[in-house]
């Protein structure tokens, strides 16, 4: 068994994990990151698209922003469509000029991987049997196997950045925390394609048949989603079944056309919303999808994560750099601040913008449908669903 020591102990090679790491060390807090996948499953592995305005900002003020300022689409507004008629939300306009950045997820992992490792820094890829321990005490320990070893990191703090399906947030006995969880009659079914986006902007499309969303990832790649059964099986998806199904759903009055093109990946993700409260236990303290999911409707989780990674730098510098323990105290408190207001929003937009098939769905879908012609007639609405997408600068 071999040993070794850590300041702070990060599990999950994520964005949160990552980012983590990378923001300790810019203000010389050493770390080592453990990550249970390989490091081609991690960053080849699809998910988010949307970086909100502070997103981007943090990355560009901590040297990552390169590439993303380079090939990433700055969105100055989305679109809304139902009733076959497009209804734009001005983002920007209605923000003071803020703006989201549509950037694979994989591709900010990729650029922190990069920047981590030419700084030298450790990330054990591939580890089994993670185990915390000691959590209440002045050392706590990460027990692992790596390489067929086994391996004991002493930290003075951990940081639980695994994920939802990651061991942190169980190494919190029950007792010491509070779950609030929320799943929805429906999952995403998502594909990747290549073929030119037929629109600029990213569509949110609410039909009888179900929600929509089109997205992108480069003027070469389409990043489309539709609102399946959370018991669908993509096997019942041929391509033919999945295009015509978007087809469906995205019409419009005026004859509006989406171009289809060979799909290269597919997945199905059920949806559900989860809030863990407090995202601390002793000098175990959780960060990102480890304490709080949210369905990806309103395009926050990576963004949370983020969040929540600055404030647990900003509080282990100050530790670190003055012994005060103020904000370490306060971490939970003042993510969750945030988390609840983006809890809100993706309940909000998702219920807005999917069919409900419930014994309360024909109620429920007219609420829907009302709300809707609000937000897309009022400017307080649409300021309001504007605010939140980009990111709200004063939360938290
Ligand atoms: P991650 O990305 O899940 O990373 C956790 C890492 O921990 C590893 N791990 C372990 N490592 C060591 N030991 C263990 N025992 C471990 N168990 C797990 C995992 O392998 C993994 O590498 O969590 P993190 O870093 O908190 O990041 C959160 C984001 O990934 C997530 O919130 C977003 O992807 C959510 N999301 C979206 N967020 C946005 O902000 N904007 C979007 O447009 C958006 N769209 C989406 C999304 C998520 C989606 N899916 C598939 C869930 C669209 C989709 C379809
Ligand atoms: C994506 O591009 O993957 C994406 C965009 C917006 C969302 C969710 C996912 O709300």
């Amino acid at each position: 068994m071999s040993k070794s020591r850590t300041q702070v102990g990060i599990i999950g090679a994520g964005p949160a994990g990552l980012m983590l790491s990378h923001l300790l060390s810019l203000v010389g807090i050493e770390s080592i990151v453990i990550e249970n996948r390989s490091r081609d499953y991690v960053e080849a592995r699809v998910r988010a698209g949307v970086l909100e305005n502070d997103t981007r900002e943090l990355l560009i003020a901590t040297g990552l922003g390169e590439r993303m300022v380079r090939e990433g689409l700055v969105h100055h507004g989305i679109e809304l469509r139902f009733d076959g008629r497009a209804h734009r939300i001005d983002l920007s306009g209605l923000t003071g000029g803020r703006t989201v950045t549509v950037y694979g997820q994989q591709e900010v992992v990729r650029d922190l991987v990069d920047r981590r490792l030419a700084d030298g820094a450790t990330i054990h890829y591939g580890v089994e049997d993670v185990v915390l321990s000691g959590m209440e005490s002045d050392l706590p320990t990460i027990q692992y196997r790596h390489n067929g070893s086994d391996e004991v990191l002493v930290c003075d703090y951990i940081a639980g950045c695994d994920g939802f399906h990651g061991i942190s947030r169980e190494a919190i006995p029950e007792s010491a925390r509070k779950t609030y969880d929320w799943h929805y009659p429906f999952a995403w079914l998502g594909i990747l394609a290549t073929v030119p986006p037929s629109t600029d902007e990213l569509i949110y499309a609410r039909h009888d048949r179900g929600f929509a969303l089109h997205s992108l990832r480069s003027p070469e790649l389409s990043r489309l989603y539709l609102q399946v059964d959370p018991n669908d099986d993509l096997a019942n998806w041929s391509d033919d079944r999945i295009w015509s199904e978007l087809q469906a759903r995205f019409a419009t009055r005026d004859g509006w056309q989406l171009h289809d093109g060979p799909i290269i990946e597919r997945g199905i993700t059920p949806m559900r919303s989860f809030v863990t409260d407090p995202m601390q236990f002793g000098r175990l303290f959780l960060a990102g999808d480890s304490a709080h999911i949210v369905p990806p409707t309103g395009a926050k989780g990576l963004n949370l994560a983020m969040h929540d990674v600055r404030a647990l730098a900003d509080a282990l510098e100050r530790h670190y750099g003055s012994g005060a323990d103020d904000l370490l105290e306060g971490y939970s408190a003042h993510c969750l601040r945030r988390v609840w207001r983006a809890q809100h929003f993706s309940w909000w937009m998702t219920q807005m913008l999917h069919r409900f098939d419930t014994a309360d769905g024909s109620y429920r879908n007219e609420l829907a449908r009302s709300e809707l012609a609000y937000v897309t007639s009022s400017a307080a609405g649409a300021t309001m669903l504007a605010e939140n997408y980009v990111g709200l600068a004063t939360i938290g």
